[in-house]
């Protein structure tokens, strides 16, 4: 079968919740993809941050593979040898006492929202049922029916309502905005270091150390959602070490996975997640031998080759090459490490039109709002692969 028939395959027979780049891929490695024709691509967009590690990974697969031929599947009835050695590993790399273990990014924020409420009641003193969590006007947390409830973009809640009450929404960037929001039935702020859907928005330098102190003096819990700017994507291990703080809540998802699988997890202190107690909260996958096995090889790949230092330093060149193409179409580069979005001036069109010369050229991005195309390549793109990239990149921004 052909690009073609495939395509028509799966319009046929899958719901149409996505309108996809019109390319069928079949192979992986590492920042190199190729497509049923045999035409090769370099993946700048690495599953949303979920291919930080590139494609299999051959340390990741080997973790994968062994693990594949002795023990999948346990449930957390029972207890399984993988499940200690990964939460040890993932919780002193993230410097949290311990973690919660999901599949999906969205059961993880899931997870946070949990923790926080049953805190708030159970240790904050906020009468039952009055939690409120604050969250940021142009945020993306998933697409359970709770986290749509608080997006505030109707492309994602349109429709399937009614929606979980305890949301409050403030503008991103606005450190006084969280102060005037917060009441004494407030639990927590959920929030990303760098807005990803709304366009690689990224707040005001001290952001996070501000809403750090508001959240410590009024005993609210800061809740960062790193699970697409963590693990190394923002040329630090996690996005808020640029603000010198630590989060009280850290979602992961994504990159935990190493490209390989869905692993997430919220972390904490060990007395936060004493909220949590046996039956109350849990997952038939989370957790699970092959993914314990994965998430481990995951986290120590991104430690033992340096990532984020590739991230940081590639992505200072990816966003200063393109700014000195002065390309007319360009009305900002935003980012940090290799996490970058280009705004496309409006009058040059969608930048969906951008990632399809892109794709023809080998390139594959993915517009984000409608006018930002995102370069969000695995985080082990050597200088070469990147500078194959930018001729391609200059020739569609000319
Ligand atoms: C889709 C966007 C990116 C996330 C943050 C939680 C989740 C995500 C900060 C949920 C997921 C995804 C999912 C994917 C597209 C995508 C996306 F454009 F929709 F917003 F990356 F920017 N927190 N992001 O970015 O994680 O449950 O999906 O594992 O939904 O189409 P998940």
């Amino acid at each position: 079968m052909n690009s073609h028939d495939h395509i028509r395959l799966a319009e046929t027979h899958s719901a149409r919740n996505y309108l996809p780049l019109p390319v069928v891929l079949a192979r992986g490695d590492g920042v190199w993809v190729e497509d049923v024709e045999g035409k090769r691509y370099l993946d700048m967009l690495a599953s949303y941050s979920a291919l930080n590690q590139g494609h299999r990974h051959p340390k990741i697969l080997a973790a994968m593979q062994e693990q594949m031929g002795r023990l999948c599947l346990t449930s957390r009835a029972f207890h399984h040898d993988m499940f200690g050695p990964f939460c040890k590993t993932v919780t002193e790399a993230c410097g949290m006492e311990q973690v919660l273990l999901m599949n999906t990014g969205a059961e993880a924020v899931e997870t946070a929202i949990k923790l926080a409420r049953r805190w708030g009641y159970t240790k904050k003193g906020v009468p039952r049922d009055r939690a409120e969590i604050i969250v940021c006007d142009g945020n993306f947390h998933g697409r359970t029916t709770t986290i749509v409830g608080f997006s505030p973009e109707k492309l994602y809640n349109d429709g399937f309502g009614p929606f979980t009450p305890g949301f409050k929404m403030i503008p991103y960037n606005d450190v006084l905005a969280l102060e005037r929001a917060v009441t004494p039935d407030t639990v927590a702020f959920l929030v990303e270091p760098i807005q990803g859907e709304a366009g690689i928005r990224v707040p005001a330098e001290g952001f996070l150390k501000a809403a750090r102190e508001v959240c410590t003096r009024n005993n609210v819990l800061l809740m960062t959602d790193e699970i697409q700017t963590g693990l190394g994507r923002t040329g630090r291990l996690f996005c808020y070490e640029y603000d010198g703080i630590k989060p009280d809540v850290l979602i992961v998802g994504k990159a935990l996975g190493g490209g390989c699988f869905p692993v997430s997890g919220a972390l904490a202190s060990k007395e936060l997640m004493s909220v949590f107690t046996p039956g109350n909260h849990g997952s038939t996958f989370g957790g699970n031998p092959l993914a314990c096995a994965v998430g481990k090889a995951a986290v120590e790949v991104i430690i033992e080759e340096k990532l984020p230092e590739n991230s940081y330093k590639m992505g200072e060149y990816l966003r200063s090459e393109i700014a000195k193409m002065n390309s007319p179409h360009v009305a900002a580069i935003r980012g940090k490490g290799l996490f970058v979005g280009v705004d496309i001036r409006p009058e040059s069109g969608p930048a969906r039109g951008f990632c399809e010369k892109l794709m023809a050229l080998g390139v594959l991005a993915k517009e984000t709002h409608g006018t930002v195309i995102r370069f969000a390549p695995p985080l082990i793109i050597t200088k070469s692969d990147l500078d194959w990239a930018l001729e391609r990149i200059a020739q569609v921004l000319k």
